[in-house]
């Protein structure tokens, strides 16, 4: 292959490694109701062969409807596999006890992303906790929170005094964290909840497809999961976007990635970003150095700015830009709600 018009990279790594290097394993997680319908979603997409799926709710008869091989039903005894009815501190309670059989799940894999809608019982119970675990256990926990509606949190007060506890446990631990607000899908309002919901889950498809993808194929300037646990471990809090599109539009792409997201935070000051673009055969190292500069003043000029390419002969003209981007600051639910 000609390596023209491709972007150089800036050295090569030594050593036959090949074969004895193995690819991070990732691990998605369903929690409670509505985070095991956003894992269900996922696999019907499709996930890599590599990729493990688990649900775990206190609710038996949902837990039994999917098609999902690794289930855990938590507290059957005390609760009868009916679900918690919102009691956030009982299922705290169930999970202590179940700490083990967690643990040994999470220290198998690499990165650990945890599904689940707040405001319930079950998934607000057992996200942060399980962000702790997974980080204990030696896996990069990735929290991917669904707000409720708007008007559910006025509505109901045990939904609001869920979410806001375990968002502000989630906010509490640093690391790569995405929270998506259902309110922000209003836009699409004329479609059915559940078409709604498809769109938001396929959302987080991509997200989740893009960092496994970005870590388990090498780049031509490569990304590497050291890197990103450096970046989480000295980054505050980071979320991640992705933006898929022309190379010659950057300007394009970069506010697809703000807007696109149903994200639940602010740029507000340059914090540490890795970007990773994956171009086609076709891309020009004039377009590589373009984006860099769109996105990184985009992202208020970060000083510490990494980035990682790849050529997928096949997309041709298209990119996909795939940034994660630090020290971000958490709006206020009621910002976010437009509370
Ligand atoms: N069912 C469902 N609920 C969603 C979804 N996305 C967000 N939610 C919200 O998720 C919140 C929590 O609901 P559930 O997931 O059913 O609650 P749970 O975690 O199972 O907790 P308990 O049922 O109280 O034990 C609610 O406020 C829903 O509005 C979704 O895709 N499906
Ligand atoms: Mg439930």
């Amino acid at each position: 292959m000609s390596s023209q018009g491709r972007p150089q990279a800036p050295y090569r790594e030594t050593g036959g490694l090949d074969g004895y290097v193995p690819s991070p394993r990732a691990l998605v997680v369903g929690l409670g109701g509505a985070g095991s319908e956003a894992l269900r979603d996922l696999e019907e997409l499709g996930l890599p062969s590599t990729v493990e799926t688990l649900a775990v709710n206190t609710d038996g008869r949902h837990l039994q409807s999917l098609p999902i091989r690794e289930r855990i039903l938590l507290g059957q005894r005390e609760l009868g596999g009916r679900g918690s009815g919102g009691d956030r501190s009982m299922v705290s309670r169930l999970a202590a006890d179940a700490r083990d059989e967690f643990s040994g799940r999470f220290r198998r894999h690499d990165l650990t992303f945890l599904l689940a809608g707040l405001g319930g019982g079950t998934g607000s119970a057992l996200l942060p906790y399980c962000m702790d675990l997974s980080r204990q256990a030696g896996s990069l926990p990735i929290p991917v929170a669904f707000l409720p509606f708007r008007v559910e949190m006025e509505t109901n007060p045990v939904r609001r005094e869920n979410t806001l506890s375990a968002l502000g446990e989630i906010e509490r631990q640093p690391g790569l964290i995405l929270v998506l607000a259902n309110e922000k899908l209003r836009r699409f309002e004329n479609q059915p909840l559940k078409r709604i919901l498809e769109i938001r889950n396929t959302y987080v498809h991509k997200l989740v497809l893009s960092l496994v993808d970005i870590l388990e194929s090498p780049s031509e300037i490569n990304l590497d999961l050291a890197l990103l646990r450096r970046h989480v471990a000295g980054a505050g809090i980071s979320t991640l976007l992705v933006a898929e599109g022309h190379a010659s539009e950057p300007d394009r792409l970069l506010e697809q990635a703000l807007r696109e997201g149903f994200l639940d935070f602010e740029i507000r000051s340059p914090g540490p970003t890795l970007l990773h673009v994956e171009g086609g055969s076709n891309l020009t190292l004039r377009s590589l150095n373009r984006l860099l500069e769109v996105f990184r003043a985009g992202f208020h000029e970060p000083r510490e700015f990494a980035f990682g390419a790849r050529i997928r002969e096949e997309r041709l003209e298209s990119v996909r830009v795939t940034a994660i981007v630090g020290g971000i600051g958490p709006r206020s639910v009621e910002e976010a709600l437009g509370l």
